[in-house]
């Protein structure tokens, strides 16, 4: 990793410790290290002491702990959904499909600390009344799911996963699933498709997972980063984890900070930092250039200029009012060297090249972006061009199966709202306004 896996840091006067990437080095991921760091204190206290699944979900929603994949959705609510009481087979899923570009936090989750997604599964599944759950792992990191296993083997061999776990009458089996390396297959039921053996595509929503998931059973999906986080509330409190963040977004977020800085890699801080703290963190901007544009949450969130992102915090509402998402927590970092047209033109592509073509706005309409985009760039673009991109933006938004065609079209109209003029220098003069690319 690029990052200081065990840094602290100052937040709100306070001192705050990582909760996820804390006292890490490279080597200590076993489950000896991690009992030593406190690991499985929260699973054992969960089911030896007493606590109802009810008190275990009160706390989540008391921790204010929203979704790290992307939506934010609250991990407390979505836990509440899943029908408890009714009989029948329901399942538990990670998502470890992690593909947004940018995004490189949750392989580093499962290669640094896999326990702690084991733990905070089974705590989620005594929850939920679960008793079958799978780690769905992205196909292109094979030594992840390796790892991954092997945790899963250690944690089976140690009474913390299988049945009547640390002597309760809970019982829990729990899988990792090797992907297939499709970008898509991280959208929640294309994963359910998948995992299932069919082609990983989009069903319709709803009905969501939570009443008709995996084999059309009642299902939860969080995100690799979301269960982590969950040992932590329960070992301490989900107010204490409240306070470390802001109101409605508590505890710490692991942000992967990647481009034109001195220091990329994961970085965990308080949600409500300000990313003037994390730039500082990463060591600034690369060779001292200035700072031209951020993507603050994976490529599917829009672009901000300097001036916008400088003034913002790193929360869901901050970034969301400053006009973009905090989505997986991918900051992409360019310099004034960046050439915004051809920044667009690598990111339309690979929503083009990921689309699975179930729906014709998205399988269309994400060619004609990329076709466009890749025309003025070349020197060949219209002057009718920028009002036509923003109009087919805006016609495949909302009109698809999933946020894939959503989140190929946010980009486009952001990049082309904030940095028109560069694209009109673009198609006027049929070349860049930046040095190098001229
Ligand atoms: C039951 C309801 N469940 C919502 C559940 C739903 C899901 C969660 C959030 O997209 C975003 C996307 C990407 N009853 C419910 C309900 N739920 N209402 O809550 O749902 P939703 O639809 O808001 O989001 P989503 O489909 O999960 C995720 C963006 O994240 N993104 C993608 C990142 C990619 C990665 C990666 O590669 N690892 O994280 C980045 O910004 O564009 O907008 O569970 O079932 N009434
Ligand atoms: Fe497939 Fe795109 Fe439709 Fe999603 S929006 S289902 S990726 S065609």
């Amino acid at each position: 990793p690029g990052g200081d896996l065990s840094r602290s840091m100052i937040f709100h006067d306070r001192h705050i410790q990582p909760q996820i990437l804390a006292g890490l080095n490279g080597d200590n991921w076993g489950l000896e290290e991690y009992v030593k760091r406190g690991g499985y204190e929260a699973l054992r206290k969960v089911l030896t002491t007493g606590m109802k699944p009810e008190d275990v979900i009160a706390e989540v929603k008391t921790s204010a702990l929203r979704g790290r994949g992307g939506a934010g959705f609250p991990s407390g609510l979505k836990w509440s959904f899943m029908p408890r009481s009714l009989p029948g087979q329901k399942y538990l899923v990670c998502n470890s499909d992690e593909g947004e570009p940018g995004t490189f936090k949750d392989r580093d989750i499962l290669r640094f600390n896999p326990h702690i997604v084991i733990e905070g599964m089974a705590i989620a599944a005594y929850a939920m009344g679960i008793t079958v759950g799978y780690n769905y792992i992205h196909g292109e990191v094979f030594e992840i799911y390796q790892r991954f296993e092997e945790a899963l083997e250690q944690a089976r061999a140690a009474g913390f996963l299988g049945d009547k776990i640390l002597g309760s009458d809970f019982s829990f089996q729990l899988h990792a699933f090797h992907g297939y390396g499709a970008y898509i297959c991280g959208e929640e039921t294309a994963l359910l498709e998948s995992l299932e053996g069919k082609k990983g595509q989009p069903r319709f929503k709803p009905p969501f997972p939570a009443s008709f998931g995996l084999y059309g059973k009642p299902t939860t999906i969080n995100n690799t980063e979301t269960f982590a986080a969950v040992p932590w509330i329960l070992r301490n409190s989900g107010q204490e984890y409240l306070e470390v963040g802001i109101p409605n977004a508590g505890g710490t977020k692991i942000f992967s900070i990647t481009g034109d800085v001195e220091r990329p890699g994961n970085y965990e801080v308080p949600l409500g930092t300000p990313f003037a703290t994390l730039l500082e963190l990463a060591g600034g901007m690369r060779d001292g250039r200035k700072l031209k544009a951020v993507i603050p949450g994976g490529s599917s969130s829009p672009v901000l200029p300097a001036d916008i992102m400088m003034a913002t915090n790193l929360d869901y509402d901050s970034i969301a009012k400053a006009g973009s998402m905090l989505g997986s927590g991918a900051v992409i970092v360019m310099d004034e060297t960046r050439c915004m047209v051809k920044s667009l033109l690598r990111l339309s592509y690979f929503y083009y090249h990921e689309s699975c073509g179930q729906c014709t706005p998205c399988r269309e309409g994400t060619g004609w972006l990329w076709r466009m985009v890749h025309r003025i760039e070349n020197g060949q673009g219209r002057p009718e061009d920028l009002d036509m991109l923003d109009d087919i933006a805006h016609n495949i938004m909302g009109r698809t199966i999933c946020a894939l065609g959503d989140a190929a079209a946010m980009p486009v109209r952001s990049f082309v709202k904030h940095f028109r003029d560069e694209f009109a220098h673009h198609i006027e003069h049929k070349g860049c306004v930046v040095p190098q690319y001229l």
